[in-house]
């Protein structure tokens, strides 16, 4: 623990008896976000809608304690789309779904952290790839009245375009920024995310960099991208191609973001639970803290409680990475 959250704790602790609305956060020390992905709401998705526990679950809020309390300050929200906005894109919502869901980030924001509200889509709805923007749009405004008035829950347009050309996902990202501005929601960021898996080691070769021209009125887009290390780029499996793929990966988008003055996150990244991989992994994370000009934080896949023996299980108090990567990305981030 460094220095400045040993001040924190204390002071803290006075504060808390008499002004808990003062508590400040302890937040990761290098970046402004680091944290992880809580899966569980959109898993099942063969079974639409599903069942509350039975298909999908919303994460435990004792984790977000847990890692709130280790100083992550971060967490993606995976949800789908037909599960929220069931009948079609320009539809209502379905409270059966709704409920559990703004109970869940609320709680994540409730302990100052943020909360990303991810719908796990692929740039598709229903199988179908989205080519209905003005539907994208009202989709869109219709999510984000529900949390219009939570500074800390942050819009994540779609996850992982892909096999859709990147001449269309502009469009996407831009429907998307459009339909939560006119939602009044105007305090939050926006994450968007390019084709290819949104992968950053293709963000500039599959053609994301047309992505630069989106626009927000409130000027708060970052640009999210995904980044595993093992040979593929997959995230399926436990090696990792070298000590310094990590920042090798990241080189090309790093550079993108900067000439074109942009902010970015890795929103998924992960390796597997052994010394190479931990190299790795500590090679791209201490980059990305030398280009913190750039780089907003990271978030590891994955965290939830329905992963069991998953390879890059975070979830407390047993996952795999939770053990044997957390404490050492901690010292980083
Ligand atoms: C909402 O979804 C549930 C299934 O999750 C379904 O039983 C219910 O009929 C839906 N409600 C409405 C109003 O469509
Ligand atoms: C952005 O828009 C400008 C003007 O409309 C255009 O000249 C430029 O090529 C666009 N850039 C990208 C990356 O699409
Ligand atoms: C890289 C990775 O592990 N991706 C998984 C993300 O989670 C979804 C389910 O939520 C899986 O289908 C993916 O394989």
């Amino acid at each position: 623990m460094h220095l400045g959250s040993l001040i924190l704790v204390a002071s803290t602790a006075v504060l808390a008896v008499a002004a808990p609305s003062a508590v400040k956060k302890r937040g990761p020390k290098n970046f402004e976000w680091f944290g992880v992905n809580e899966s569980g709401a959109e898993f099942g998705n063969t079974a639409i809608p599903g069942q509350l526990n039975k298909d999908y679950t919303f994460p435990p809020t004792s984790t977000i304690d847990t890692l709130v309390g280790q100083g992550l300050n971060m967490f993606r929200v995976p949800i789908l789309m037909e599960r929220i906005i069931p009948t079609s894109m320009t539809g209502t919502t379905n409270m059966t779904y709704q409920t559990p869901m703004v109970s869940y980030i609320n709680y994540i924001t409730s302990k100052g952290a943020y909360a990303i509200v991810d719908p796990h889509n692929f740039g598709r709805y229903y199988g179908n790839v989205i080519t209905d923007y003005t539907g994208f749009q009202a989709f869109w405004k219709t999510l984000a009245t529900i949390f219009k008035d939570n500074a800390n829950v942050v819009f994540d347009c779609n996850n992982e375009p892909h096999d859709m050309g990147s001449a269309s996902v502009p469009n996407l990202m831009q429907a998307c920024i459009n339909g939560v501005r006119a939602a009044g929601a105007t305090s939050q960021y926006i994450f968007v995310e390019g084709t290819s898996y949104s992968g950053a080691w293709t963000w500039v070769s599959a053609g994301n960099t047309n992505l630069a021209n989106l626009t927000d009125p409130q000027n708060k887009i970052i640009y999210e991208m995904h980044q595993y290390l093992d040979s593929d780029g997959s995230g399926t499996s436990t090696n990792c191609v070298s000590a310094t793929i990590g920042s090798e990966r990241l080189a090309a988008a790093t550079a993108w973001l900067k000439a074109n003055n942009k902010k970015g996150i890795i929103g998924e990244f992960a390796g597997g639970a052994n010394t190479q991989c931990n190299s790795a992994v500590t090679d791209m994370l201490t980059y990305m803290t030398k280009n913190t000009d750039v780089w907003m934080g990271a978030l590891w896949w994955g965290g939830g409680p329905w992963w069991g023996t998953y390879i890059y299980n975070m979830e407390p108090p047993s996952g795999v990475s939770y053990t044997s990567t957390l404490p050492l990305m901690l010292a980083i981030a």
